[in-house]
């Protein structure tokens, strides 16, 4: 159990909220929050979390795709870890709370454990993980993908709106492409991949909880679109005569809502960029880029939704003679929460006096990579008004405290599963 003695001159609530704001000045935006995978503001705010974590007595080093990985050794050396963690990047005009909460947590729990000079029979490792967005270059997961070695090499030569390769970006960044392997994590080598993190939703708000516990991470599919038809004179070309590739986007827009709106299992379609070309008042647009990001609680109920809309994109490009160009460029399936981490998480949280919930969440994640290689656990934090991917987005000190206190119990009594721990490591 927690000991007695392990309450605090400031609540962890306080030194989180301290850390949060000083991690989310770091981006490349005046006024706003955006700190994209590979970028300078990306290495200032690694350099930081670095930082704290050797403060809180652990060995840190930043791995070979730019994940922040820091290690709080057991009661003997090199024995499997706990492994704690979330991502560092984020989306462009952010939140300051996701990814961060997670991270930033994870260390306030280390901290804590090494001031009381506290050792568990196992390791715990926390990792920031540099790239879970895929803001930069569409494809997400890309540092926990490193770790599981699920890595898709192919990504390395997409290039980012500014025409940077992945390749190129990470050597400017100091990295070495032909490496990442190198940060690589065998299955036996993590008892379990825990990741606390902001709900981006409104349920437990409605709840009145101040967190919750995860069933499953919804899977996702992102596809990259491209409709080219023929720039012209916004003047003199007839409307029977246009190929207008703008136009045709929006009509394929509006299919995707209207079929996304119509459905009643809960799938979820969004389009959240496009850039018309040539981009001029007076000049029928010629070819449109376009994204697609549809969600569903399961995973066939999504590719069954992805194969219709793609089918209704494809009419529409026939109808108005375009020419489209249709790639996914990201698959994640479903991943369910291991039932023997919910146990522990439900019992944490009862000991800190709440009510145990359970929700799925509609968010990605990366424990969807990390189910390569170990089981996963989420704790849910409850948000203000379940607003994320917003700079409105927030989390009370005393809900990020909560927090802090569920992750601790679990941590302080986490039991592997028999069989997890050799014996010479337990003692
Ligand atoms: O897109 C997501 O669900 C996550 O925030 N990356
Ligand atoms: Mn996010
Ligand atoms: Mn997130």
């Amino acid at each position: 159990m927690v000991a007695g003695n392990a309450v605090q001159t400031t609540s962890l609530g306080e030194e989180i909220g301290r850390r949060i704001n000083e991690l989310g000045a770091i981006s490349e935006e005046v006024g706003k929050l955006t700190r994209i995978y590979l970028s300078k503001e990306l290495r200032e705010a690694a350099d930081l979390i670095l930082g704290w974590m050797r403060e809180a007595g652990m060995s840190a080093h930043l791995d070979a795709i730019g994940n922040v990985c820091g290690r709080y050794e057991g009661e003997r050396p090199g024995a499997p870890c706990l492994m704690l963690g979330s991502h560092y990047d984020t989306v462009r005009d952010a939140g300051k709370w996701d990814g961060p909460l997670g991270v930033i947590t994870a260390i306030a729990c280390v901290a804590d454990l090494n001031r009381r000079g506290k050792r568990l029979p196992f390791a715990i490792e926390v990792v920031g993980f540099a790239d879970e967005e895929g803001v930069r270059f569409a494809s997400t997961l890309l540092g926990s993908r490193a770790v599981t070695g699920t890595f898709d090499e192919s990504v390395l030569n997409t290039r980012d709106r500014d025409g940077v390769s992945m390749r190129d970006a990470l050597i400017r960044f100091g990295l070495d492409p032909d490496h990442i392997g190198a940060a690589a994590r065998a299955r036996g080598e993590l008892l379990a991949y825990l990741e606390l993190h902001i709900e981006q939703g409104p349920v437990l708000e409605a709840q009145n909880l101040p967190v919750g516990i995860v069933t499953a991470i919804a899977g996702a599919t992102r596809l990259a679109a491209r409709l080219t038809g023929m720039a012209g004179h916004a003047g003199t070309v007839p409307m029977a005569l246009r190929r207008d590739a703008l136009a045709g986007t929006a009509e394929c827009i509006g299919a995707i809502e209207q079929f996304c709106r119509t459905d009643a299992s809960g799938l979820v379609g969004t389009v959240g960029y496009i850039h018309a070309k040539p981009g001029a008042t007076n000049v029928i647009p010629g070819e449109v880029s376009f994204t697609i990001d549809l969600r569903a609680p399961t995973d066939m109920h999504r590719k069954r939704a992805v194969a219709d809309i793609v089918r209704q994109i494809e009419a529409i490009a026939k109808r108005r003679q375009l020419v489209l160009q249709l790639d996914v460029t990201h698959e994640n399936r479903t991943a369910p929460c291991a039932p023997w981490l919910k146990e522990q998480i439900a019992k944490a949280i009862g000991a800190e006096g709440f009510s145990v919930f359970e929700l799925p969440s509609g968010a990605g994640h990366d424990g969807m990579a990390m189910i390569d290689i170990a089981d996963v656990g989420m704790i849910f934090v409850r948000c203000r008004g379940g607003i994320s991917h917003h700079p409105d987005e927030h989390v009370e000190l005393a809900d990020a405290d909560t927090g802090a206190r569920v992750l601790l119990r679990v941590i302080e009594n986490f039991r592997p599963r028999d069989g997890q721990l050799s014996p010479q490591v337990t003692g």
